[in-house]
């Protein structure tokens, strides 16, 4: 058993993002059985879970682009993806074998006119979900992250996390990456320079 501070993220393993699904990362759902045993370790788990409404701006068919193209949003640059987790689809549902009883369920990527990629602030990197006050008011600072995509949500949830100052290691075993235009060198590469461990 893990120690009483520590809990287990579990970031969107969704059918979405297996495969089969809309945005499907190659091998997702293998680590399904991994998580359900290492969840065992923790003494709380939160999960969360990629929740975009219909007509979603980080999606290519909002702005008649191709999916994986980029476009500008007020707040930077935005990668646009296939429609993907749309509220209330099977696509959006947890993996099916995946454990669900979690603490605490977070939704994120809700608001039509910014994505969230990070668990704890949305992609303008100033409006918070709330998280980050809900892990320290029970005093739960040490951080293990997993799930989909390595280089996109579990890398940018890290790496806030390790900014607000939990300690993070990601269990990198337990994700897999979308690898898109060299973003799991650099999600690595940004992890070793904000302290963010991995096992
Ligand atoms: C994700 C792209 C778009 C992820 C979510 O979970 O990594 N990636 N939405
Ligand atoms: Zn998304």
């Amino acid at each position: 058993m893990r120690a009483a501070d520590e809990a287990l993220i579990v970031i969107d393993v969704q059918n979405d993002f297996c495969p089969g699904g809309a945005l499907a990362v190659a091998d997702g759902d293998a680590i399904v059985e991994g998580i359900n045993r290492l969840w065992e370790e923790f003494p709380a788990v939160v999960l969360t879970q990629d929740w975009h409404p219909a007509g979603h701006s980080s999606f290519a068919s909002s702005h008649g682009a191709e999916p994986f193209s980029t476009t500008r949003m007020p707040y930077g640059e935005q990668t646009l993806w296939p429609d993907h987790c749309v509220q209330g689809t099977p696509g959006a549902a947890f993996h099916p074998r995946l454990r669900t009883d979690a603490d605490l369920i977070l939704r994120k990527g809700f608001r039509r006119e910014v994505d969230s990629y990070s668990a704890f602030f949305e992609n303008d990197r100033r409006t918070p979900t709330g998280l980050a006050g809900y892990l320290r008011e029970r005093g739960l600072g040490r951080l293990t992250l997993v799930g989909l995509a390595t280089d996109y949500c579990v890398s940018f949830s890290a790496l806030d996390a390790a900014r607000l100052g939990f300690a993070v290691t990601v269990q990198e075993r337990l994700t897999r990456p979308i690898d898109l235009d060299g973003s799991l060198a650099a999600a690595r590469a940004a992890w070793a320079e904000a302290g963010v461990r991995v096992a």
